[in-house]
């Protein structure tokens, strides 16, 4: 995973409870003296250590956290990559360009990222299915970013998961209600 998420991670567990507590996740979890540059990459293993201490330490469980992860995500990547979103300027329009515009420009900027597969159709005017398939697994992250990408345009959502990789099936499908 690319050190931006690392820092996002950062960010939002330094504003919500403090320095501290990131400092002390980084001794228990990291090697010593670990910096995120955003640009490189680091081990799959040490987010997913990081985010379970988070969500012990906010006793929330995992899929909870995540998705709260995610939803702060989606307004930081919205920062540091302002032109690739006001490119868009609907929350459908972005949704259903995530794969072959958003990702594909990722693919660009960033060495070698690990991207999942979106897959998002238009089922009728306000609903929308999003087929996500990662070997990381991570669909309530996409889930929270879903949210975060409804905040970021001012509309409300209704996510309902239908597959999910974690239950057996072979990709997660989210319907999502927007408008
Ligand atoms: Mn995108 C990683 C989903 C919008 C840039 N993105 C991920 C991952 C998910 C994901 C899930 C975690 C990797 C995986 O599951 O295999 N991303 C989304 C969704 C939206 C989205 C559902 C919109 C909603 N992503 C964006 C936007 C940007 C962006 C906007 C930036 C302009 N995404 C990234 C980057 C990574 C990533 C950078 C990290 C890649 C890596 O760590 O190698």
């Amino acid at each position: 995973m690319k050190g931006v998420i690392f820092r996002c991670l950062e960010e939002l567990v330094i504003e919500t409870k403090g320095m501290d507590l990131w400092e002390e996740l980084l001794e228990q979890h990291c090697p010593s003296d670990r910096v995120y540059i955003s640009a490189q990459s680091y081990p799959d293993e040490e987010l997913v250590a990081l985010a379970t201490s988070v969500s012990k330490t906010l006793n929330l469980s995992m899929p909870e956290t995540l998705k709260a992860f995610g939803t702060y995500l989606f307004s930081f990547l919205a920062k540091k990559h302002t032109s690739i979103v006001n490119e868009f300027h609907s929350f459908e329009d972005l949704i259903l360009s995530i794969d072959k515009v958003i990702h594909s420009e990722v693919q660009k900027l960033y060495d070698e990222p690990n991207l999942p597969v979106i897959d998002a159709s238009v089922l009728d005017s306000e609903t929308i299915k999003l087929i996500y398939n990662s070997p990381r697994q991570l669909c309530f992250c996409a889930e929270g970013l879903i949210y975060g990408c409804a905040q970021h345009f001012n509309e409300s959502v209704d996510i309902q998961q239908t597959t999910c990789s974690h239950h057996g099936d072979s990709m997660c499908t989210f319907i999502i209600k927007h408008g």
